[in-house]
């Protein structure tokens, strides 16, 4: 058997018997953190430490709702009421830092075990340390974990906990295109155990009226220069955040366009996702040369193939905005044209096709 870190993860926890712990995800939860924790979840309980799940960062996109729901998984938001006084220590999955709330919240109370494929910055502390960047998921360590300690079975629990882990591995690594070696051995291995037709049902969720209404705005409203394409769909509510990477998904099958900006406008931010299949467009270099203003009014974040960034409004504009978002729409339309147009204007890779919508 390979190295296994797990032997180590187990001493560590046979010295927390009887605790209760808390497994804190970083950020929204996606299927890979929300597999992982289940499965840390899982050993946990095999140490006889009881465990709850916790986020601070809402849960979107209905294919994480559909994880939780079908998967039958407990939750709890983090909230200022929250007690966290009986759990004695927590656990980080899929991040290398909890979110500020807990930290704040847990104080002096440890941090059992951090297990992550991100980059990390230096100098964490944790009892247990797993931090693995050339592997596409965290579900994929999970998974060794699991199958070293011979947890899987061919019972319930075993079938869910397979199926979210695939899920986390499939969906982290655009089901296995940008995955490696490792993640293709993991998906190998819990293929013995998932639920496929629990997998499809997770998958394959039927989108929302609001996210179908944006897709479809944001459909009727792009603007295509040679290969790029931007399109605005107006005021968003916060919990519709959501329905932007999607239309860009969409959008993006559209034949010739091999770059896709959607934004709207949510509270007082521009709230962008970027798609791109060019090998010619680094979403991170494109955002900050085409907007540069987001380097001083925005946060970006994002990889090779997509990212997003939102930008502050300024005052003015916020406060045209509680009152009349037709005045700052067309004012908002016309700032993101004419950023997209001049960085499109100076690319040979535009030229390709026609302009024509
Ligand atoms: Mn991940």
């Amino acid at each position: 058997m390979v190295d296994s870190r797990v032997k180590e993860l187990e001493e560590i926890l046979k010295k927390h018997d009887g605790e209760k712990h808390l497994i804190a995800l970083r950020g929204a939860p996606d299927p890979d953190s929300l597999s992982s924790a289940l499965a840390h979840q899982f050993i946990l309980a095999k140490y006889n430490i009881h465990s709850q799940i916790a986020h601070a960062c809402r849960l979107g996109h209905e294919e994480n709702r559909a994880h939780v729901k079908l998967l039958g998984t407990e939750l709890v938001r983090y909230s200022k009421d929250m007690s966290f006084e009986s759990y004695l220590g927590y656990s980080v999955v899929d991040a290398s830092r909890p979110d500020d709330d807990f930290v704040e919240s847990m104080g002096e109370k440890p941090i059992v075990s951090i297990v992550d494929h991100h980059d990390a910055p230096e100098g964490l502390e944790a009892e247990f340390i797993d931090i693995r960047r050339g592997v596409g998921a965290t579900a994929t360590i999970y998974t060794e974990y699991l199958r070293d300690l011979n947890l899987f079975a061919n019972d319930e629990r075993g079938r869910k906990i397979a199926t979210a882990l695939m899920h986390g591995i499939m969906s982290d690594t655009d089901d296995l295109l940008n995955g490696n070696q490792v993640d293709y051995e993991a998906v190998s291995y819990l293929s013995k155990f998932a639920d496929l037709n629990l997998l499809k049902q997770i998958s394959k969720q039927s989108l929302t009226e609001q996210t179908m209404d944006t897709i479809v705005g944001a459909y009727e409203k792009k603007k295509i220069y040679g290969s790029y394409l931007l399109a605005g769909v107006g005021v968003l509510k916060p919990g519709d955040r959501d329905a932007l990477p999607q239309a860009a998904d969409f959008l993006m099958q559209r034949e010739g366009v091999h770059t896709a900006l959607v934004y709207g406008l949510i509270g007082s931010e521009i709230d962008c996702s970027l798609r791109t299949v060019s090998d010619q467009v680094n979403p991170h270099d494109f955002l900050l040369d085409a907007f540069p203003d987001v380097e001083t009014h925005g946060r970006y974040g994002g990889r090779f193939d997509k990212g997003g960034f939102t930008m502050r409004l300024g005052p003015v504009l916020s406060y045209l905005n509680s009152i009349k978002s037709d005045l700052v729409i067309p004012a908002v339309n016309a700032y993101m044209e004419s950023r997209f147009e001049g960085y499109v204007g100076k690319r040979k890779d535009a030229l390709t096709s026609n302009g024509s919508g």
